[in-house]
């Protein structure tokens, strides 16, 4: 059936939002504690799920630390990577689409 404008207008304002992983990176410099305290100020884990975080990023390279719509995932990128570089580690934090 044809559609109104309306109708496509409507599916347009229902369609949920893209949602992307923010993930950190391994590195060979960035103290395991900092890690930790950064999974649990911006992501709000608790001191058991950030440290098994940071260890699968340790051995595994990379993991994920959240699925969040493209603007709070992209305002966790940079307020991580501020963060990590305000106290001088190379932590990197990263997004793709989940
Ligand atoms: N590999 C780092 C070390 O041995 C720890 C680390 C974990 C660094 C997670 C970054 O995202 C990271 N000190």
């Amino acid at each position: 059936e044809h559609q109104h404008d309306s109708d496509v207008q409507e599916k347009k304002e229902l369609k949920p939002p893209s949602m992307y992983k923010v993930l950190l990176n391994n590195d060979d410099y960035t103290p395991m504690d900092f890690v930790i305290e950064v999974l649990m100020k911006f992501f709000r884990m608790d001191q058991e799920r950030a440290t098994e975080t940071m260890l699968q990023v340790h051995y595994k390279g990379k993991a994920v630390c959240g699925v969040y719509s493209a603007e709070v995932a992209e305002t966790k990128v940079v307020q991580v990577n501020q963060y990590a570089r305000e106290n001088q580690h190379p932590l990197l934090c990263t997004m793709e689409q989940a």
